[in-house]
């Protein structure tokens, strides 16, 4: 897809997204829409996969860590055609296969089930060193939440992959400067993210994560390493694109109402 082509499919996703979410009430719309246009680059070309062979070995892998944001991926995934859009509507319900945290098990196109913050870059790695035993030229891109980043298995993965060299890893920071309780700042200030990743020998990319020409860029970028794991900073906003969550200190998980969904889609569809 070309940029305008990967601005489309963005706003696709974050209408989808909003359709899922809307299903259920309420559910985790900040940091879902904080990672749409990362996950458009990715569905729109970056991300090699076959949405009528979910499990192909070499594809390349997605693990979304930050578990929470699963209507996002879900969107994505039903848009390429993983599965039937009308599924989008059945997020959380008894016996659906959209549980609100992403589940390998139940959802074709989830890599991996995540939900326990900090335990996704253990899970890609192990997929990257698979990959490099079996001889595969694939990626594995991860996306981690920068409240995530709190939690010390983060940091022990990361020194890991830089002493093996995996350069087929790809992880994108969601740096929406937000989590669960508030801002970084006042719950468990980062400070600087790039530098940390820098200092545990990482090739760092920082970019502006609404921007979806700077972020297939630094993916191209990524790709092209051959000695080390990249960490893609995405400079992000918590609830991205729809007025009544961003900005706004609790917008973690949400209740809303359907005319608030209605005028966030048709504000999005307006726009593009
Ligand atoms: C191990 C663990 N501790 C606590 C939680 C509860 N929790 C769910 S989401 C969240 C905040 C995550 O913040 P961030 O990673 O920045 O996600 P985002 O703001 O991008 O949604 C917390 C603390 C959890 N899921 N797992």
């Amino acid at each position: 897809m070309n940029t305008t082509e990967l601005r489309q499919f963005a706003a696709e996703i974050r209408t989808a997204a909003l359709e899922c979410l809307e299903s259920f009430g309420s559910g985790h719309i900040g940091g879902s829409m904080s990672i749409v246009e990362a996950l458009a680059v990715l569905y729109g070309g970056a991300l090699r996969h076959d949405p009528q062979n979910p499990n192909w070995q070499e594809r390349d892998r997605l693990v979304l860590s930050k578990g929470h944001a699963g209507p996002a991926l879900y969107a994505a995934l039903a848009l390429r055609g993983f599965f039937p859009r009308e599924m989008l509507l059945t997020l959380n319900q008894g016996g659906t296969h959209l549980p609100s945290h992403v589940d390998r098990t139940k959802t074709p196109g989830v890599d991996m089930t995540c939900g326990s913050l900090g335990q996704g870059i253990s899970a890609a790695i192990g997929m990257a060193l698979g990959s490099r035993l079996n001889g595969w030229n694939n990626k594995t891109y991860l996306i981690l939440g920068d409240g995530e980043c709190d939690e010390g298995q983060v940091w022990e993965g990361a020194m890991f992959a830089a002493h093996y060299k995996l350069s087929s890893l790809i992880c994108f920071v969601d740096y929406n400067k937000q989590q669960l309780g508030g801002f970084l700042e006042n719950v468990l200030d980062l400070g600087d993210i790039a530098a940390k990743f820098r200092s545990f020998s990482w090739n760092v990319i920082e970019a502006p994560g609404h921007d979806v020409a700077a972020i297939a860029g630094a993916v191209a970028a990524a790709g092209a390493q051959t000695r080390r794991p990249t960490a893609i900073i995405l400079d992000t906003i918590k609830g991205y694109g729809v007025d009544f969550a961003q900005g706004v200190e609790f917008n973690h998980s949400m209740s809303f109402t359907k005319e608030q969904i209605g005028a966030a889609i048709a504000a999005i569809r307006s726009g593009i």
